[in-house]
């Protein structure tokens, strides 16, 4: 009766991974992206909007691409390590990607968060027009209003390398169920928006280390976890967007030294943007 007849536990774990994945292409890829140059003969940057909640680990992915080149835990983006309910990043700030001393040609732009309520955090306007380029880099967003033509820090002519291709939106993937329906309202916009000028969007999702005990572990069980499976599976349900373009990652965020499985990840992901970006800048279509 009761306990003694427990139901078996269900294994957390898949026998086969649900994603091929080379765990070995770590080299491959780096070099990949160290020699990478735009497609587009006037673009000298592709440029990179990164969007999301407060506290996603927007900043701490990018220092996470940093770091994988760099071959050390870097932090030029500010981490938030309180949790204060607010963002901490506030002003849009770009980070050139860097291997060694060489500059690689992309540029991620870290933002404000978003938050649920209508004029909090950054703004869904506020987020459309850094993705076109019309924020320039320092500017602070304002709590009360999104920033306007006439603010000096309105770029009106933004060159093809100010504008973003791809917009970036990083989730902590054990958040994916819990995720105000007014953040995804807003994310709609953003993305309605931008799917105006076929800008295609690229989901990271973050955290999967807190997300799932066998990946605490072991970050190569990550395509074998069956809850991080059925999270990556409800995000691209709820928010729309295909499986091919939902990342889970690891970031840097307490570790001294980096790790090839975190850097893997972190790469693949960063690979997949850049070519979704790259590729919409060889469409045809207006900028
Ligand atoms: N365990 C774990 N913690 C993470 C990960 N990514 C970020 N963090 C932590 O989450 C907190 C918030 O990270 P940030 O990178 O500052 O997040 P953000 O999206 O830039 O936040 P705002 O600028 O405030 O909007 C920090 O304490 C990070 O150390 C991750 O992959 N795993
Ligand atoms: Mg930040």
């Amino acid at each position: 009766m009761g306990s003694s007849e427990s139901v078996p536990l269900q294994n957390p774990e898949l026998d086969q991974p649900w994603r091929t994945f080379d765990w070995g292409q770590k080299k491959a890829l780096k070099e990949k992206l160290e020699n990478f140059t735009p497609s587009h003969p006037n673009v000298k940057n592709i440029t990179i909007l990164v969007a999301g909640e407060i506290g996603a680990g927007k900043s701490s992915f990018i220092n996470s691409i940093d770091s994988a080149f760099q071959n050390r835990i870097t932090s030029r983006a500010l981490v938030n390590s309180a949790a204060t309910g607010h963002s901490f990043t506030q002003k849009l700030k770009g980070f050139t990607i860097r291997s060694g001393t060489k500059n690689l040609p992309f540029v991620f732009k870290d933002i404000m968060g978003l938050e649920p309520k209508a004029l909090a955090g950054s703004q869904t306007e506020d987020i459309i027009n850094a993705m076109y380029g019309h924020v320039k880099d320092g500017y602070k967003f304002k709590e009360d209003r999104p920033i306007s033509c006439e603010d000096q820090q309105y770029s009106h002519d933004p060159s093809l390398s100010d504008q973003s291709f791809c917009l970036v939106y990083v989730l902590p993937l054990d958040m994916v169920q819990y995720t105000d329906d007014r953040l995804i309202d807003k994310l709609t916009i953003i993305r309605q928006r931008i799917s105006e000028k076929g800008i295609p969007q690229v989901i990271v999702l973050t955290k999967v280390d807190e997300a799932c005990p066998l990946v605490q572990k072991d970050l190569r069980k990550v395509y074998t976890s069956k809850k991080i499976k059925e999270k990556m599976e409800l995000c691209s349900a709820k928010i729309g967007v295909p499986m091919t373009n939902i990342f889970p990652v690891k970031n840097y965020h307490n570790e001294i030294n980096t790790d090839d499985n975190t850097d893997i990840l972190i790469l693949k992901a960063l690979e997949q943007i850049v070519q979704t970006a790259d590729d919409r800048l060889l469409d045809n279509e207006s900028y």
